[in-house]
């Protein structure tokens, strides 16, 4: 089984977990060659902007189709879902469902669990490899300086303890959100 060594775009950083990769790029989530990419979605899995809606876009709209026919009750937040890629290199697109900041004890939670539903179907679908984005802090308005460590160590932790997922890559779209994701790998223990 193949599994993709370059990233599609931007510097990039890394640690070994067990025998997985954990890997930090500056890119556009919509272009990576890994298995599965993870929509940062809404509990309607109805589109929008950020992720879902260059998801959506690129995929083209067999994503949303699927989508409709498969969970037309949605998602609920801290969850997720998975359909096939459409257009994108990805063979599939894992929706996941992250809290809408709120600034209370509940949103690290929830922000973990939507990691971990991800990292749940990867195993579930035998999928190998696997690009993540920083899930609820654009239009969700989670603190990058409070998800990181929360996103990181949630993907960390899933890898030491299942050599089946190979490969996990955060797609950060901008230089000030790779460089937070950065100290935080460098922190994690
Ligand atoms: N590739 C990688 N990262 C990206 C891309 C991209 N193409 N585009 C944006 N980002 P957001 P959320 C970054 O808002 O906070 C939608 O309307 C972005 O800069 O996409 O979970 C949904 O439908 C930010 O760092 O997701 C929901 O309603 C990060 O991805 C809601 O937004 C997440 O930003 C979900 O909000």
């Amino acid at each position: 089984m193949s599994v993709p060594a370059k990233p599609a775009s931007g510097p990039s950083a890394g640690k070994s977990l067990g025998t997985g990769r954990l890997e930090l790029v500056q890119g556009d989530i919509t272009q990576q060659d890994t298995e599965a990419i993870v929509n940062a979605a809404n509990r309607h899995l109805a589109g929008g902007g950020g992720v879902d809606g260059a998801i959506h876009r690129a995929g083209g709209p067999a994503i949303m189709q699927e989508l409709r026919a498969t969970y037309p009750q949605g998602c609920p937040t801290g969850s997720a879902v998975v359909t096939g890629g459409g257009r994108l290199k990805a063979k599939y697109v894992l929706h996941a469902v992250g809290p809408v900041y709120r600034g209370v004890p509940e949103d690290a939670g929830l922000l973990a669990d939507a990691y971990q539903a991800c990292l749940a179907l990867c195993t579930q679908l035998g999928i190998r490899s696997a690009a993540f984005p920083s899930i609820s802090t654009g239009v969700y308005g989670y603190p990058v300086e409070g998800a990181a460590p929360i996103a990181l160590r949630t993907v960390a932790d899933y890898l030491r303890a299942h050599p089946d997922l190979a490969l996990a890559r955060f797609v950060l779209f901008d230089a000030k959100t790779l460089a937070v994701y950065q100290r935080a790998l460098d922190a994690l223990p």
